[in-house]
């Protein structure tokens, strides 16, 4: 299965280039997207109505400012939505991540750490690894490698 990507600007994708590069790294194939809540709302909504016959599980949404992105995403779709709020110019995307982790209830959005847009693959990734086992095998791998750098550390 796929991931989607979808980003509000260009100007998103020096952060976002991580996402789609974690997912890469996984061998997990993604579409991504420059699609704008309010730009672009008619395309958006086409984009995000056709993903799940199109095999994907979830979807990956960053956007800076009032960063409604995902939580539109989300309103158009019932496949997880993980929500990346950019660092925008200003307030330092404190107006992103609260524009994103604020859903109201009803209509999810997983959101991670501003300019998280690594962490968002990760989840992405073991989304597919409940059913991929070989999936879950490389999120072993990964983590394993992790624990192994921390614990070969030196201090100067
Ligand atoms: C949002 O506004 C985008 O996601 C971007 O983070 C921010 C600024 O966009 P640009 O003015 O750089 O296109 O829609």
């Amino acid at each position: 299965m796929k991931i989607g990507v979808v980003m509000g600007s260009t100007s998103d994708w020096g952060v976002m280039k991580a996402a789609t590069e974690t997912l890469a790294q996984f061998g997990v194939e993604s579409e991504t997207k420059v699609l704008s809540a309010h730009r672009t709302p008619a395309e958006l909504e086409a984009w995000v109505g056709g993903l799940r016959d199109r095999g994907f599980a979830a979807v990956i949404a960053a956007a800076g400012g009032a960063a409604h992105l995902a939580g539109v995403v989300a309103a158009f779709t019932t496949l997880p939505v993980i929500g990346v709020p950019i660092k925008a110019r200003a307030l330092e995307g404190i107006d992103s991540l609260l524009s994103m982790v604020q859903m109201p209830s009803g209509i999810p959005v997983a959101v991670v750490a501003i300019d998280g847009a690594k962490n968002a693959a990760l989840l992405a990734v073991e989304i597919l690894a409940v059913t991929d086992p070989s999936l879950k095998e490389k999120m072993d791998a990964f983590r394993k490698q992790q624990a192994d750098k921390v614990l070969a550390s030196t201090l100067d």
